[in-house]
């Protein structure tokens, strides 16, 4: 290993080059003086080609850009950040790796012991800073001789699910020039296993035929649900984001079949995956005293989604000899949430159409009467001139997606307006549930395109993040375009509706007085969007009806574009 006989320095270099061998692509990076040796050890590491390097000002940018990578190459990656208030940025993304369970590890620069707890400039207590938050946070003073492979192996091991968090102490001088790199060797052959965590649960639960069942896949459950399900014969309810919306026993119109006696009343048995977090009807679910739960989840983590807490967790099922999915009592019980489902999703669409709306007559466009042709013209020009509704916008997204694309969905009411009627489609799609914040959505969104569309094998298609007006005004900072600062083919898509409106359909909507309400809660802005775009170097569209929505969606995408949609 090239030595430079600096501690801050060989220390970078040890601990980098260890977490580029065991299989980190992406390094995060924000400027700041006492991180230097990490920071210009990551410039070196990617001027040999070894990771990709993202340079970021904001570090809660750089925290949920980080985010992004992770989640889309599911694979740790490294946030490096100066010490202060700069390491507190970093929390907003640190909570949400935690309750995503997403790959994260941060590396924060401090001062060494000597300096600390008597005012020295830029100093505060940053050891374990982040909490509860990261399971494993060490404190480390470079010059003190720590096995950094074995410390970037432990972060490693830890970041499977969920972020880890080094502290780093280093002295003057902070750094030395960094040493040519590139005669190292740095691609292991395999990267070690997240798995043999203590704790790990190793129990698999045979599931027999009998009970009236139901899989529920939440958040990132990913394919497996929709297996388990198909094998089963059981409905399907998976939300937007699990991974598992697809497949012949999906069930769309799940909120309103929950809620109902004959469908949800009837349910004896719920099978867990991932994290639900889109309805209520779902935890009421799993909370009646009646209804077996079994949460399928083999991360280790002290706690899992049990809202009724009387769930059993087990790291896996197996489905029992005995059990027939086309066994006729569970093809009727699957086949009647399905065929319901879609008798209610149809009825919706015509009721969102008009009720008075006849279906275009599709026989008017070669029709031999001059007049039929004129009539199916005008329908036509008249559907592309409707407004877009958040129903249009939901749906335009979801059909322009294709599996080589990526959907990256905001908080909110969007989120659910996909999730209560887009139809099965086996398409990557992301969304920050672990708290379901409207901050860092940009971010994260760039980071999940950067991640695709990097390294060796970089995939075709777009990423398209989908957010509200607030939730895009929270995060505007992660705009910020620099030169050497690769952007990937993206748009962000903005349903702009003035102000928080998923706020109009609680019930303090209606106890609150309206001024007070939209001072506090709906919180409408009036912002520039297109000259937000233009002074940020993307590009921007406006997209009022539903023919410049599909043109918006449908352009080449050289350069990032904002696209504006104002919402009725
Ligand atoms: C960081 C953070 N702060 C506050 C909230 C609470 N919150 C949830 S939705 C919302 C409003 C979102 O507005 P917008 O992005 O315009 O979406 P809309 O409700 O209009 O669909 C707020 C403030 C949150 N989820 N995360
Ligand atoms: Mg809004």
């Amino acid at each position: 290993m090239p030595r430079t006989d600096n501690p801050a320095t060989d220390f970078s270099i040890d601990l980098l080059t260890a977490l580029v061998r065991l299989g980190v692509r992406h390094l995060v990076v924000a400027p700041g003086s006492r991180s230097q040796a990490l920071a210009l050890v990551a410039a070196e590491l990617e001027r040999i080609g070894a990771v990709e390097l993202h340079v970021r000002i904001d570090e809660r940018v750089a925290g949920f850009l980080a985010v992004g990578l992770a989640l889309e190459s599911g694979a740790p990656a490294v946030v490096v950040t100066t010490s202060g208030t700069a390491v507190a940025n970093l929390h907003p993304a640190v909570m949400e790796a935690r309750e995503a369970r997403v790959p994260l590890i941060v590396v924060t620069s401090d001062r060494p012991a000597e300096l600390r707890g008597i005012r020295s400039n830029q100093t505060t207590t940053q050891p374990g800073v982040f909490g509860a938050a990261t399971e494993f946070s060490r404190d480390v003073d470079a010059r003190d001789g720590a096995d950094a492979a074995a410390l970037a192996l432990a972060l490693w091991r830890s970041a499977a699910h969920g972020p880890a968090h080094l502290n780093l102490a280093l002295s003057d001088p902070l750094s030395a020039a960094v040493p040519d790199l590139s005669a190292l060797e740095l691609r292991s052959s395999e990267s070690p296993a997240a798995e043999g965590r203590d704790g790990d649960i190793v129990t698999t639960e045979v599931l027999g035929a009998g009970p009236r069942t139901v899989v529920i896949a939440g958040d990132k459950a990913g394919a497996r649900a929709e297996a388990l399900a198909r094998a089963g014969g059981w409905p399907l309810i998976a939300e937007v984001s699990s991974g598992a919306r697809f497949g012949p026993n999906l069930v769309v119109a799940y909120r309103l079949l929950l809620a109902d006696p004959e469908f949800g009343g009837a349910v004896e048995r719920a099978i867990v995956l991932g994290h639900p977090t889109l309805s209520r009807e779902v935890p009421a679910l799993l909370m009646r005293p009646e209804v077996d739960v079994i949460v399928v989840d083999d991360t280790g983590t002290a706690d899992f989604y049990d809202p009724g807490r009387d769930a059993r967790r087990v790291a896996g099922v197996e489905l029992s000899e005995s059990l027939d999915p086309n066994a006729p009592e569970a093809r009727s019980w699957a086949g009647r949430w399905v065929f319901a489902s879609r008798r209610l999703v149809e009825a919706a669409a015509r009721a969102e159409a008009g009720a008075d709306q006849t279906p275009p007559d599709l026989d008017g466009a070669t029709s031999d009467d001059p007049a039929a042709r004129a009539a199916f013209a005008r329908d036509e020009l008249a559907a592309v001139r409707e407004p877009v509704t958040r129903r249009m916008l939901a749906d335009a997204l979801w059909r322009f997606t294709w599996p080589h694309d990526r959907l990256v969905l905001g908080a909110s009411r969007l989120i659910r307006e996909l999730d209560g009627s887009v139809p099965g489609k086996k398409i990557t799609v992301h969304a920050n549930r672990g708290l379901g914040g409207i901050d860092g959505t940009v971010a994260t969104g760039i980071g999940v395109a950067l991640a695709a569309t990097g390294g060796e094998t970089p995939a075709k298609g777009v990423t398209r993040v989908l957010l509200g007006d607030l939730t895009l005004l929270h995060d505007t900072g992660a705009l910020l375009r620099a030169p050497g600062e690769r952007m990937p083919p993206l748009q962000v898509v903005v349903g702009n509706d003035r102000g928080g409106t998923i706020f109009a359909g609680l019930e303090v909507a209606a106890s609150a007085a309206p001024a007070a309400f939209e001072r506090v809660q709906l919180t409408p802005r009036d912002v520039d969007l297109e000259a937000l775009a233009q002074a940020y170097g993307w590009q921007y569209r406006r997209a009022a009806t539903r023919g410049e929505l599909d043109q918006a969606l449908s352009a080449v995408i050289a350069e990032p574009t904002l696209i504006e949609v104002p919402l009725a």
